[in-house]
C-alpha cells in the first residue's frame, strides 16, 4: 500500500488523486473487513493501468565536439524527456562521421548521463518524484512522469556496431547493442521499440540479422512487429559515402522486411531542424547552453544544430499524433508510404513533393512550440521549478490519445476544449485546425480560436477522415503547447 501511495505521485494528477482517495478509503476499512480491502486493491490493480512511457532505443554516431556535436546536443534535449519516453538504450555506433566507430567516443554519451545524474534531482520536482524505484523496477515498465536514475542510464549505455554497411552484417558483427535490441524486443511488453538512428542503423540490421538466422520466419515476423525504426537520413556509410545507398543495411532492412518492419526514412525535417537551430541559435546560446549541468554540456553546432533531434520529438506523447501512423503530423515532421530515394525500396518518407513541402510548413510551425517546451526543462534542471504544459481535455476526454467521432456529410459536430486545464491554474489560449495531407475533405471550423468549436462537414464527405488539431498554450512563461488530435470518420465506413 505504501509503494502505490508514492507511485502515485508520478500519476497524471486526477489519476493520483482519486487512487489515493480509494487507498484512504480502503485503509480506514482495512480495520474492519481486511478481506474486502484486498479485493478492492486487487480491483484497483486491474482496472487502472497507469498511462507507461513509449519504449526508446538511439543509436548515436556520438563524438568529439569539433567533429560530431549535434549528436552530443541532442542528447541533452533528449534527457531533458526523460519522464515521457522510457530510455531503454542509448547505443553508440557508426555514421557519417566515423567507420570505424573509436570507442573512447563513448565518453562523449557517457558525459552528458553525468549531467543528467546532476540534473536529475531538480527535473523530478516537475513531477514531484521524491525517490527512485528499485533496479529491478526501473528495469520493468515506467509510467508516464517517472524521471529514471542516472545509473539506470548508465546501465542501458552499451556499444553497438563499430564497423558500417550491409557487408560486415554477420555473425562476427554481434554485439552488446544488438544483443540488448533482441533481448528488449523478447521481454514480456506489448509496447512498440521506437529505434532512433541518430547515426546508422547497423546494429538494429545486426540484431534482425541475428533472429533471422536463429528462429522460424513466424518468429522473425513478431521479432520485426515489436519494432520501428525513424533514421535521420541513411548514415549505415561514412559522409563521402552516403550516395552509394546499396551499400546500407538500411536497404536490406527496407527490401526483406518492408511489410513487416515499420521503417521511416527522414529526409525531410533533419536538414530543417539543423537551419532552424541556427535561425534560432542566440536564444539556444542564451537560455540552454551554461544552464544546469546538461545545459553546459551544450557545444556550439558545427554543421547544423541537433540534425537527430526530430527522430525522437516523432515519439514524445504529446497529444498530436499517433507515431504508429506517420501521415499523422507530429514533432518529428509528416510521411507518406513511397518509393525512396534508392528507387528500389519503398519506407515511410518525406523527401518528394509534396510530401516535402507539407513536412517541413509544418516542423516550421512547431519549432517554436518544441523549443520552448525545452527550455522550459532545461529551467527545471537549473531551478527545480517553472511551469507546466496544460491537459488539453475535448468532450470530456482526458489523455493523449486521438479522439475518434463517426459523422455524416452535412453534419455539423461540435468540438468543446473547455474544461482542459493547467497545472499552474494558467490561462489558457485556443487554436483549432485541419491537417493537411491527410484525407480529401476539407472542414469548416467556425470560431477557430475559442474554446469550443463547430466543424461544418461538407455533403461530399464519404469514405474519408477529417483530423482536427486542438493547439492548445498556457498564458505563461514560454508559452506551453498541448495538442489533441480529434479524427472524424465518416459513418458507414466500416
Ligand atoms: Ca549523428
Ligand atoms: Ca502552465
Amino acid at each position: 500500500m505504501v509503494y502505490l501511495i508514492i507511485s502515485g505521485s508520478y500519476f497524471y494528477k486526477s489519476l493520483a488523486d482519486w487512487r489515493i482517495m480509494l487507498i484512504f478509503v480502503a485503509s480506514t476499512y482495512y480495520k474492519m473487513k481486511k478481506i474486502l480491502v484486498i479485493l478492492l486493491l486487487c480491483l484497483l490493480t486491474i482496472g487502472v493501468q497507469a498511462q507507461l512511457k513509449p519504449r526508446v532505443v538511439i543509436l548515436t554516431d556520438i563524438g568529439q565536439p569539433d567533429l560530431e556535436p549535434d549528436d552530443t546536443e541532442s542528447l541533452v534535449h533528449l534527457l531533458c524527456y526523460a519522464d515521457l519516453l522510457e530510455i531503454e538504450g542509448i547505443i553508440t555506433s557508426t555514421g557519417w562521421n566515423c567507420d570505424p566507430y573509436p570507442t573512447q567516443s563513448a565518453a562523449y554519451r557517457d558525459s552528458v548521463v553525468e549531467a543528467y545524474r546532476v540534473d536529475v534531482h531538480n527535473l523530478m520536482k516537475r513531477s514531484g518524484q521524491k525517490t527512485f524505484l528499485s533496479t529491478d523496477q526501473e528495469n520493468g515498465c515506467q509510467e508516464m512522469g517517472y524521471w529514471p536514475s542516472a545509473e539506470y542510464i548508465r546501465s542501458r549505455s552499451v556499444m553497438g556496431s563499430q564497423r558500417a554497411g550491409i557487408k560486415v552484417i554477420g555473425k562476427d558483427n554481434d554485439n552488446e547493442g544488438s544483443e540488448l535490441i533482441i533481448r528488449l524486443a523478447d521481454e514480456n511488453d506489448e509496447r512498440p521499440i521506437w529505434v532512433c538512428a541518430w547515426g546508422g542503423a547497423n546494429t538494429l540490421a545486426q540484431a534482425i540479422w541475428k533472429v533471422k538466422q536463429t528462429r522460424t520466419p513466424e518468429q522473425l515476423k513478431a521479432f520485426l512487429h515489436k519494432l520501428r525504426l525513424y533514421t535521420i537520413t541513411d548514415q549505415d556509410m561514412v559522409y563521402a559515402m552516403r550516395m552509394n545507398l546499396a551499400y546500407s543495411s538500411h536497404q536490406w532492412m527496407r527490401r526483406e522486411f518492408a511489410n513487416d518492419l515499420l521503417f521511416v526514412w527522414d529526409e525531410g525535417t533533419w536538414q530543417l531542424q539543423c537551419s532552424l537551430g541556427q535561425e534560432y541559435w542566440q536564444q539556444i546560446k542564451s537560455e540552454i547552453q551554461g544552464h544546469a549541468a546538461l545545459g553546459k554540456q551544450y557545444p556550439d553546432y558545427k554543421y547544423g544544430v541537433e540534425g537527430d533531434t526530430p527522430s525522437f520529438l516523432n515519439v514524445i506523447p504529446n497529444g498530436l499524433h499517433n507515431p504508429e501512423e506517420p501521415m499523422q503530423v507530429g514533432w518529428g515532421g509528416y510521411h507518406t508510404w513511397a518509393l525512396t530515394k534508392d528507387s528500389t525500396t519503398y519506407a515511410w518518407t518525406s523527401w518528394q513533393e509534396p510530401v516535402k513541402s507539407i513536412s517541413e510548413t509544418y516542423y516550421r510551425q512547431f519549432y517554436r512550440d518544441h523549443l520552448n517546451d525545452f527550455i522550459a526543462r532545461i529551467e527545471w534542471a537549473e531551478t527545480g521549478q517553472g511551469n507546466h504544459n496544460p491537459a488539453v481535455i475535448v468532450n470530456g476526454e482526458n489523455g493523449t490519445d486521438a479522439i475518434v467521432i463517426m459523422g455524416k456529410a452535412g453534419q455539423t459536430v461540435t468540438l468543446d476544449a473547455s474544461a482542459s486545464s493547467d497545472p499552474d491554474g494558467d490561462v489558457l489560449s485556443f487554436r483549432w485546425w485541419q491537417q493537411n495531407g491527410i484525407g480529401q475533405t476539407k472542414a469548416e471550423i467556425s470560431h477557430a480560436t475559442s474554446s469550443s468549436v463547430k466543424v461544418e462537414i461538407p455533403a461530399t464527405f464519404m469514405n474519408d477522415e477529417i483530423h482536427i488539431i486542438c493547439e492548445v498554450h498556457d498564458q505563461s512563461k514560454y508559452a506551453l503547447p498541448a495538442y489533441r488530435r480529434i479524427i472524424i470518420k465518416a459513418t458507414g465506413r466500416f
